[in-house]
């Protein structure tokens, strides 16, 4: 069986923020969205960057991730060359410990907007659940999983409270 197109481009800025960014690909396993990863710099390779977004939604790309730190632009340079949905995740992988490419991710002036999350790992794995949701609008088994996901969520935090007692 030939494997699904991608949905889900997840990019990242450097190889050294893959352990953060994998997190993103796990949640996308688990609601079996199929992903991408690419590694393209808005710095160090801004050709394979605009290339990458150019051609993005032509290929069936449909939400674009990107996770960079420092002064993080990748995620803005590639909301500059497509209209889907971009979500930055700020990497603290500086010694500003992320709180830069939360700034330069998130803001954005007005008119090509990131979708900005978490600083880091849970910023990688909300990225990941706000893609899926983003989806989930036009598929309504995704939306069926993304409840149940909510609903496990609800139960772990439920039995914590009763181990408490
Ligand atoms: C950013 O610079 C990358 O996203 C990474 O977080 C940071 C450091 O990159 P390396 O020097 O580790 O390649 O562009």
């Amino acid at each position: 069986m030939a494997a699904k197109d991608p949905l889900v481009g997840i990019v990242v800025g450097s190889d050294s923020d893959l352990d953060v960014m994998k997190g993103a690909a796990e949640i996308l396993k688990d609601f079996d969205v199929a992903c991408e990863m690419v590694i393209t710099s808005a710095h160090r390779t801004p050709e394979k960057t605009a290339e990458y977004a150019n051609s993005a939604a032509g290929r069936g790309i449909r939400v674009v991730i990107a996770g960079a730190g420092y002064a993080a632009h990748l995620a803005g340079v590639i909301a500059s060359q497509t209209i889907l949905p971009v979500i930055g995740v700020p990497i603290n992988s500086s010694s500003l410990a992320g709180l830069d490419s939360l700034l330069a991710t998130v803001q954005m002036p007005a008119g090509v907007p990131v979708a900005t999350v978490t600083i880091g790992k849970a910023g990688a794995k909300n990225a990941a659940l706000l893609a899926v949701g983003i989806l989930a609008l036009t598929d309504e088994g995704l939306a069926d999983k993304l409840r149940e996901y909510r609903k496990k969520l609800a139960e772990k935090v439920a039995e914590k409270d009763r181990k408490l007692r």
